[in-house]
């Protein structure tokens, strides 16, 4: 249910359910998992690219797999919520490495906030973000009721989750609600090279800004200041800031070793 292979330091995981347009079932939330405990334990894996197969990204939650018509007690989301998807988040957002997402196609419900938990998000022209859980009597959740305001700000994000209305890859960019959008057959020759050149990057530093970037949502100017300095140290202890100024002052490329 989840493709996974490794190149050039790149972790490629492909959700891979397409005749249920890549929605999650329980195997697919395990092998997801499962890649992902291997991106935080693996040095050698230094950017992660996330993407869907077919025609979608991720149409959220399998709703094939809790059936109403067939009776018995109501369901427990809120277990779902914390077996599969909060987990998920959390390794996305705590992976000390970026995470290309690739959005193919239609990302909805919790696989458009999946989606929205990675660090860089490029989706293909064609691709669509709905936020499908009014639709069917939920909220929006894998971080989306938190990570939305943030990125488009309290309307948009209000509109879009109360309505259900798919917003258009194009739009998505021009809100910076994601990074690009891209003519969809350029979408994995671009995400693939973004993702090579970040895994050929100083990861230790990546690592550390995206989590200064991160930490700022909920830090005041004060504490932040102190948490960038102790951010700086460790990066200025890195082999591979003693490499980036040695390539610049030689007027040659950086090979940077992740550490
Ligand atoms: C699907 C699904 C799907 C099963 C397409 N399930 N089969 C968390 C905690 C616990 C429980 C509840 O949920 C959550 C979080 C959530 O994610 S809630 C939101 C769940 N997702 C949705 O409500 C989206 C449902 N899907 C759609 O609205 C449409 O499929 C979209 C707009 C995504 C795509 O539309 P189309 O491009 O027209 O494709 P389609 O509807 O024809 O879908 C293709 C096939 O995939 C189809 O199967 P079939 O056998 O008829 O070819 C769909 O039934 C199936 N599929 N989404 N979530």
């Amino acid at each position: 249910t989840v493709l996974a292979a490794v190149e050039s330091g790149v972790l490629k995981l492909t959700l891979n359910r397409t005749d249920k347009l890549n929605s999650f079932n329980e195997e697919m939330h395990q092998a997801l998992r499962a890649q992902l405990d291997r991106a935080h334990q693996d040095v050698a894996i230094r950017a992660l690219l996330l993407t869907g197969a077919g025609r979608g990204f991720c149409a959220g939650q399998d709703l094939g797999d809790r059936d109403p018509r067939k009776g018995g007690d109501k369901p427990d989301l809120g277990r779902t919520l914390d077996s599969y998807y909060n987990p998920t988040i959390r390794l996305i957002r705590s992976l000390n490495k970026p995470v290309i997402c690739a959005v193919n196609g239609v990302a909805a419900g919790a696989g458009a906030n999946i989606a929205l938990a990675c660090d860089i998000v490029i989706a293909a022209r064609s691709a669509r973000f709905i936020q499908a859980f009014s639709k069917i009597g939920l909220v929006p959740d894998a971080g989306g009721s938190w990570s939305l305001p943030r990125l488009i700000g309290e309307a948009r994000a209000k509109a879009l989750a109360l309505t259900a209305e798919p917003l258009s890859a194009e739009t998505a960019a021009d809100w910076g609600l994601i990074w690009q959008a891209v003519p969809d057959e350029d979408l994995m020759p671009q995400a693939t090279a973004l993702a090579g050149k970040l895994a050929a990057g100083p990861t230790l530093g990546l690592g550390l800004t995206k989590q200064l970037i991160q930490d700022a949502a909920t830090s005041d100017l004060d504490s932040h200041l102190d948490r960038e300095r102790d951010c700086q140290r460790a990066a200025g202890h890195s082999d591979d800031y003693a490499e980036g100024v040695t390539a610049f002052l030689e007027k040659r490329p950086a090979q940077f070793k992740g550490r």
